[in-house]
């Protein structure tokens, strides 16, 4: 894996502002491109996951947070229920990670990865990371709570 690969596992001074004002995002399949919006996102089903931390390796932890949002799961099966195995949440800075189908298969519902809209029960302004991958099992750098989500690519 080249090392300028923003999907590495790297450790990463967090961008602390929004690349751009537009949370809009799109969920991709091979050969289909489907736009989204938070709209769209806050249509369908969501959980909320509390006791989430942020905890970073530069500046400490941050929360208790609840955050509220779409199982990452659901919203691709919604979208093509078909074979997939992986997916990859790539934000518009460039940070991204990837979770493999088994790994999202295997979550606690009460701690499942979320594309989250909604934080401590408000809606998640831009400048918070809208819409945000929130992986609740992760805490130990933050490297999965992607801001700023532009795309979501399924493999
Ligand atoms: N899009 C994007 N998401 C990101 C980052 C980033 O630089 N860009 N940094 C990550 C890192 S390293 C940390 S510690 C947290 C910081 O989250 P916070 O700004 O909510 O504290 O965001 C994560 N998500
Ligand atoms: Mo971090």
């Amino acid at each position: 894996m080249s090392h300028d690969d923003p999907l590495a596992p790297h450790s990463h001074e967090p961008n602390p502002e929004p690349p751009s004002a537009d949370p809009a995002f799109t969920l991709e399949f091979r050969g289909r491109v489907i736009p989204l919006t938070v709209d769209h996102l806050r249509q369908l089903p969501s959980v909320a996951i509390d006791n989430c931390f942020i905890v970073s390796t530069g500046h400490g932890t941050s929360g208790p947070f609840s955050f509220a949002g779409v199982p990452l799961l659901a919203l691709v099966d919604a979208h093509d229920p078909g074979e997939w195995t992986l997916v990859e949440v790539i934000s518009a800075d460039g940070f991204g990670t990837r979770l493999g189908r088994a790994e999202l298969l295997a979550e606690q519902p009460a701690r499942a990865s979320i594309l989250a809209h909604a934080i401590d029960g408000r809606p998640m302004t831009r400048a918070e990371g809208l819409a945000r991958l929130i992986v609740p099992s992760e805490r130990d750098d933050a490297l999965k709570q992607v801001k700023w989500v532009a795309t979501v690519r399924v493999k």
